[in-house]
């Protein structure tokens, strides 16, 4: 597992849950020594071990981190690992990207394609015919009530809402507890109920 700060303490939980064990944790802050009892490794004691294949999973809940790292991880030839808390119900008719992680209570419905390297967050709720893209994370207690489609590394805050139907372009920020009411443009930031445009500095 890569990251060993408050997200990777949902991740192991989930893993463990799920009936997996994490063997060790690779964090790039040398003074981290163990999480819930399991080792952390820096990344030169890493390349140090040479290992072969191993599964794995980024647990690291800003977006663009996790998606550099979930790139390299791949890119060195390693699998990602899926993890769905056995505390969530998700549909047999959905696809989860592998190295996702759909955390407890989440509600995942028929007809549902969500990316890899995703996080839906505890108690988040995603209805049918969404689209979800790569490397985003849907946050706590979010609502996506049906056919909502959300490009590559966008983050949904805890308690947002977003109507039917509605577009969320690639890297947008929506803020917590908003509620989604027209279509977000890539890199946006939003937020209020009806959420509003507040910023779009990120380049395309
Ligand atoms: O490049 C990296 C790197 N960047 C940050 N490589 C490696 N191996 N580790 C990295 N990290 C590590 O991620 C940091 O050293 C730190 O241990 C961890 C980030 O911990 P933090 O507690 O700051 O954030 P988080 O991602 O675990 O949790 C955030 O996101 C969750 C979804 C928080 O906002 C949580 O409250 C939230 N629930």
């Amino acid at each position: 597992m890569i990251g060993c700060g408050g997200h990777a303490k949902v991740v192991v939980d989930s893993i463990v849950r799920q009936g997996g064990i994490v063997d060790w944790i690779v964090d790039e802050n040398p003074q981290a020594r163990s999480l819930l009892g399991i080792p952390i490794l820096n990344p030169e004691d890493l390349e140090a071990k040479s290992l072969g294949l191993m599964f794995f999973i980024v647990a690291i809940g800003d977006n663009s981190t996790r998606r550099m790292k979930y790139l390299s991880f791949v890119a060195a030839g390693h699998e990602p690992f899926t993890v769905i808390h056995p505390g969530s119900i998700v549909s047999e008719r959905a696809d989860i990207g592998s190295g996702s992680l759909v955390g407890a209570g989440a509600v995942v419905n028929p007809a549902v394609e969500i990316g890899v390297n995703c996080i839906v967050n505890t108690s988040a709720s995603i209805d049918h015919d969404c689209q979800i893209g790569d490397h985003c994370h849907i946050g706590p207690g979010a609502r996506l009530p049906a056919s909502v489609v959300v490009e590559d590394g966008v983050f949904i805050g805890a308690g947002a809402t977003v109507l039917p139907g509605i577009e969320i372009g690639s890297n947008a920020t929506i803020g917590a507890g908003s509620v989604v009411t027209r279509n977000v443009a890539n890199n946006s930031t939003v937020f209020g109920n009806p959420a509003r445009v507040r910023t779009s500095t990120r380049p395309d």
